[in-house]
């Protein structure tokens, strides 16, 4: 805290310097077949702790995921990092030393406890209700604590609106792997729950407490997991969301829960529930795992006969495989390797993008982080898909509360763009 508030102070100033000297320079222009075409591409607003490229895929402070596979502080025996020190890097941007991974694990078992309301409110819903339902509503119901809201109500100054945000930010993520497991258990094992075992980093007890492998491998594939999904720049629905309801001082709960809805749709984060489904589906359809490819071919061709897309593949900006689906490639070939449901997988990624390149209209063809995990779960005994969506809501509250505790701490104001009616664009047509 003491280090984030040394290096979010530096930058205020440089930002008020820079706003004074060059804040009316223009930076982008904006075509109309933006304002429809769902803002793609446009520069709209500050995000300190990832970028996306094109090409090169994710940059956390800087950093590719391959790079900070290696140079994150990992567990014991485990080659995948902590993501932990994911979370550092964001918030403080310096790789932390395994030392002050270790102090930050420590802090969220400390605040890791949920409170009695909150297990009594999930248990009180139909066991049916979709896992991400019961995940932003579970979020929502801790939002009693938020200690941003209380001391806003109490007076709170401005310059002290981060430390609020950081304290709840803290509590939310050290909840959150109870908050999913509770709600795995229920609605899929009985009501039976694992405590959680103290001895535990956050992603290996999140494994643990969810209670389908006690396999190291398992918990390896958690902190990988964690850490690859955790922050996608500021732009994506999920970052966007929990951004804009940021922005108008809601509470982090408020915030996140916002941002899990914008995940729960199946064009974002709930198209990995749509890849395992859709290939599951294939599997029984053709009476075998392993298809070949020309069955797959026209497994595809139905799907887009149907008018429905491809999950897993294409995005808004990636214009190349995404490093995600890679890194996730690597541990597969890594340690399952001979999965069928890995094979198909890895068969889509020769097949699918030249099909949907063929279509002459998909701007990427290729493979996004949905298309591999779930093939991954799957094979540890993680099979109720409907549940995929929460891991990754887990692991992106990482990425966008680091960015709220800036957004606040760099005095970020109320987000308000400019909407205009069909109306007024063809006025402006005319006039132009
Ligand atoms: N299968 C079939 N058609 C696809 C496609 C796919 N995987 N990806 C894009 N297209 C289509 C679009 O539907 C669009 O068609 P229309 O013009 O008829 O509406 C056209 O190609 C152009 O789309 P685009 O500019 O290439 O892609 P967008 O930026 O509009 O959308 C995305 C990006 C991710 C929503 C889209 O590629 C998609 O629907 N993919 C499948 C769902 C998916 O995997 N989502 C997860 C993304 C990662 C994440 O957020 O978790």
């Amino acid at each position: 805290k003491q280090k984030f508030a040394e290096k979010a102070a530096a930058l205020f100033q440089e930002n008020r310097a820079m706003l004074k000297e060059h804040g009316d320079k223009i930076i982008d222009q904006v075509a109309i077949r933006q304002l429809y075409g769902g803002m793609r591409g446009m520069k709209s607003m500050i995000w300190e702790t990832s970028e996306l490229d094109a090409y090169e895929g994710i940059r956390f402070r800087g950093y590719s995921i391959r790079e900070l596979r290696k140079l994150l502080p990992k567990a014991p025996n485990c080659k995948e990092p902590l993501p932990e020190g994911l979370f550092w890097l964001m918030l403080v941007g310096e790789i932390p030393s395994q030392e002050e991974v270790n102090w930050l694990t420590e802090e969220w078992k400390k605040r890791g406890e949920l409170p009695a309301r909150t297990t009594a409110m999930l248990d009180a819903m139909p066991a049916d209700t979709h896992p991400m339902t019961q995940l932003s509503m579970g979020i929502l119901s801790l939002q009693n604590d938020s200690v941003f809201a209380k001391r806003y109500e109490e007076g709170m100054p401005k310059n002290e609106y981060w430390d609020a945000y950081y304290e709840d930010s803290m509590n939310l993520i050290a909840k959150l792997p109870r908050l999913a497991a509770y709600i795995y258990r229920r609605t899929f094992h009985n009501n039976e729950h694992i405590a959680a075992d103290p001895s535990l980093d956050w992603g290996a007890n999140f494994a643990h407490m969810l209670g389908i492998s006690e396999h190291a491998d398992f918990k390896s594939l958690m902190r990988l997991y964690l850490t690859i999904h955790a922050d996608h720049e500021g732009g994506n629905a999920s970052a966007h969301s929990t951004h804009l309801v940021g922005s108008t001082l809601s509470d982090p709960y408020y915030s996140l829960s916002g941002g899990m809805n914008a995940l729960a749709g199946p064009l974002h984060g709930l198209a990995n529930q749509e890849v395992i489904k859709w290939i599951l589906e294939m599997v029984e359809e053709l009476g075998t795992d392993t298809p070949t490819n020309e069955q797959i071919t026209e497994y595809i061709n139905q799907t887009l006969e149907a008018g429905k897309v491809i999950p897993g593949y294409g995005h808004a900006v990636l214009r190349q495989p995404d490093p995600r689906y890679i890194a996730q490639r690597h541990f597969a070939e890594e340690y399952i390797k001979d999965d069928a449901i890995v094979s198909i997988v890895w068969k889509l990624f020769t097949i699918v993008p030249p099909i949907l390149q063929d279509l002459g209209k998909v701007k990427n063809p290729w493979p996004n982080v949905d298309a591999h995990s779930g093939a991954l779960l799957m094979h540890y005994g993680l099979k109720e898909f409907s549940f995929y969506t929460v891991l990754f809501g887990v692991s992106r509250a990482m990425g966008v509360l680091a960015a709220g505790v800036w957004s606040r701490a760099l005095g970020m104001p109320l987000e308000r763009p400019k909407s205009m009616t069909s109306k007024a664009i063809k006025e402006f047509l005319k006039k132009s």
